[in-house]
Formats: C-alpha cells, structure tokens, sequence
C-alpha cells in the first residue's frame, strides 16, 4: 500500500503523545488544550510544519490568498500606553504624531479613485477627540464616494473607547457604525487575554472579555471580523493556548471570524525592546500550531510588512492560507517597531509571483473571502531581473 505523508508521519513518530495527536489531525478530531501543548513542548518543526501543511491542504489544495486593499491610520495618538507599541504617541506629545482630518483621509480614498482596490482598512491610535460621530461621518464620506470599497474598521481596543465616551452600549454603538457603513471589523487589540499577561504590556485598555463582547456582537450584527495574538513577549505556551482556545470558542458559537492573524512582537523603539524577538522557527512552529489548534478558522494569516515578505513566503509551507494585501505604504505600525519593510506595498504581480515561486496559486479574494480571481503563472509578469 502507498504510504499518503500523514500516514508517514504518524508511522516514523515514536512518541505516543504526539502519534495520537497526528491520528486525531488525519480523523479531523479537534485537539484539546493539552493536546495544544504537547505541541508547544515537544512538537518538532517537521512534525508540526507537515501536519499544518495536511490540513491546509485538505481546506484550500495550494490556494493563497491575497485582496487589494489600502490603509487608513487617522492618527497615532493615543490615551492608552501599550509597553509594545512603537507608534502611539500621548496627547500632550501630539505635535511628534499625525491627526489626519476627514478632507485629508478622504484625500487618500481619493488616491484610489480608478484603481481596482476592494478594501479600506482603517485603524489607528485612540485619539480623544476623535469621536463616534467623526467616524460615523469618515465612514458615510467613503461609502457615498467609492460604494463598493468595502470598509473594515476599528479594533475593538477603539470601538471599546468611542462607546463608553458616547455613553452607548456595543450594541448600540456598533450598529450606528453599521448604519454609517462599516462592514467588518479588524483583528487588533486582542494581544494576549490572559490578565497576568496584559497587566505587564497593556493594562489600561480593554480586557479580554471586552475585546471578546465587542467581536460577539458584531458577529451578532452581521459584521464578520478578524482575530489577533500577539505573540514573543512575555506569553508562554499556556497563555498562547488558553488565549487561542478562547477565540475557538467564540467561533464555535458565532463561526463569524474571517481568519485568524498570529502578530510576532517587533522589538524595534519601544519599552519592551530589552525583549528581543523569537527565532523564525518559532514564528513557522507557531503559525503550524495555530493551524492544527484552530480548526474552526478556515483562514491563517500571515501579515506579510510584519514578518517581511520572505518569512511570510515560508510560512505558506506551515499552514498560512492568506497573505492579506497589496498595502501600497499605507501602515506605519510595523516599520516604526522595526520591522524590515520600511515602506510595505506590493503590486498584484509582487504578491503572485511571491506565492507562485513556491509552488501555489495566487487567489485574489473579497473581504469575505469570496474568491475574485485566480492567477495562473503565464498572467504574471516575470520579475526584473
Ligand atoms: O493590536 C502593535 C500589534 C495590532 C506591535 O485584521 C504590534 O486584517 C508587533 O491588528 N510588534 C494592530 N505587533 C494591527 C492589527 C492588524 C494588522 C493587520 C491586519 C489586521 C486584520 C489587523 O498591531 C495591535 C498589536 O497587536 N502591534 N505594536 C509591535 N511592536
Ligand atoms: Fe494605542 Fe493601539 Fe498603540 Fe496600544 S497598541 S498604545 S491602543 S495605538
């Protein structure tokens, strides 16, 4: 009989443990906490890297994911003082950071007029005076302009603030952002839950239950939404797991999160830069448990002006399905943390050629992950040479 490779991994693994884990993968049995550790601690590259490859395979045959979006920072000032954060700036130093008005975002939508953009991305700090109705008014200004641009906005860390200022409830506040145009939320300001840990890097903003109510009651609401962890600070594998755990089980009850985004902690000009950063290894270990723990998020992905576009190309050989997108320069979060790509945009035929060179297909997808078009080889442009 032809051996298929996870009947090869579970026959070469000698450790009981982690054979009963592969066993569980090929019966696509979902794994428990535990199980998830056992990962963590004896889980070999290969070992993890092989059986994340499987299940992505069964999911998405060697389709990558990318969508044509653009960012929108309306400030980096911010009353929250994350230990992380290389970005924020307070109120009283606000002359060092940006507060963009309404006419200067719209200047940026306006950027893209003609251009085949599906996506606006808007996130930024959590300015005092940048209100509710400000966004309300941002939001009806892009949908009135560009109705098709699909708008993503606000980490729950944002939408949490401009509520409690705007004396509403999530409920109440969320749908008048609906009302206003806004269709999914982003991943951000989930970082790690567990409280011993989010005293030590961001003890002032929402906790774990706030970011998860805000996320349940888009979901309820009809607007989908990303998950986030940030990882290589602090955390150990049980904060990973318990913090990976707790999406799983709000996925469960909603299924309503688009995919799932493990952010790697970048060391570059802020307080906890004597951290250091992990290995790649870790970073490609990671993303293959996330894989293998979170099986009911169809989507893993990899922000590529965080990891750097190489990093990002490995980690589709450890589960990663979805690279995000094109950018074009409009994110500063990771460049003033130190990440390599100072001025992160690539063009549609960069981010093919990316995942094309490793041996998959290139999907442009919406913001829902409808697939929009896939890229064969012969449609890319071969690069300069
Ligand atoms: O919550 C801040 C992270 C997040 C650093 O949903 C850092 O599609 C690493 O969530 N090192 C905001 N990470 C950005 C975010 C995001 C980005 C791209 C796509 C999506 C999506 C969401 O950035 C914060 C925090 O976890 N972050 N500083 C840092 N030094
Ligand atoms: Fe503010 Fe977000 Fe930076 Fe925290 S991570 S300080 S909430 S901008």
């Amino acid at each position: 009989m032809q051996l298929t490779g996870i009947d090869e991994i579970i026959e070469q693994t000698t450790d009981q443990e982690l054979k009963s884990i592969a066993q569980k993968i090929k019966r696509n049995e979902r794994i428990t906490e535990a199980e998830g550790l056992t990962l963590f601690e004896k889980g070999e590259l290969s070992f993890v890297g092989s059986l994340a490859n499987y299940v992505a395979q069964n999911l998405h045959q060697n389709k990558v994911y990318f969508n044509r979006n653009f960012h929108i920072e309306p400030t980096n000032v911010c009353v929250f003082t994350c230990h992380f954060c290389s970005y924020s700036r307070l109120y009283k130093q606000r002359d060092e950071g940006w507060e963009l008005s309404l006419e200067q975002m719209m200047d940026i939508v306006r950027k893209y007029d003609g251009q085949p953009v599906t996506e606006v991305h808007i996130v930024g700090g959590v300015h005092p005076k940048m209100n509710l109705e400000f966004f309300c008014e941002l939001l009806e200004k892009i949908r009135a302009h560009r109705p098709g641009l699909h708008l993503k906005g606000f980490t729950a860390v944002e939408l949490d603030y401009m509520f409690r200022k705007a004396k509403l409830s999530v409920q109440e506040g969320l749908q008048k952002l609906k009302d206003a145009g806004l269709q999914s939320l982003p991943g951000g300001g989930a970082e790690i839950f567990a409280p011993e840990i989010r005293k030590k890097i961001c003890a002032d903003k929402v906790d774990a239950e706030g970011w998860l109510q805000i996320h349940e009651t888009a979901h309820q609401l009809g607007m989908p939404s990303n998950a986030t962890m940030l990882y290589g600070h602090y955390e150990n594998d049980t904060h990973r797991i318990d913090h990976m755990s707790r999406l799983r089980q709000l996925q469960d009850k909603t299924n309503a999160f688009n995919c799932f985004i493990p952010l790697k902690y970048r060391s570059g000009n802020n307080d906890m830069s004597h951290l250091g950063e992990v290995s790649l290894l870790e970073d490609m270990r990671l993303y293959a448990i996330a894989r293998l723990f979170m099986d009911n998020f169809k989507n893993l992905k990899a922000y590529w002006p965080m990891l750097g576009r190489q990093n990002a190309q490995l980690s589709l050989s450890f589960g990663v399905n979805d690279l995000d997108g094109t950018i074009d320069d409009t994110t500063k979060i990771y460049s003033m943390a130190g990440a390599e790509e100072q001025s992160p945009a690539m063009s549609t035929d960069d981010i093919c050629r990316l995942i094309q060179s490793v041996g998959k297909v290139a999907v442009e997808r919406d913001s829902r992950y409808n697939e929009l078009k896939v890229y064969h080889s012969e449609e890319t442009t071969p690069a300069d040479r």
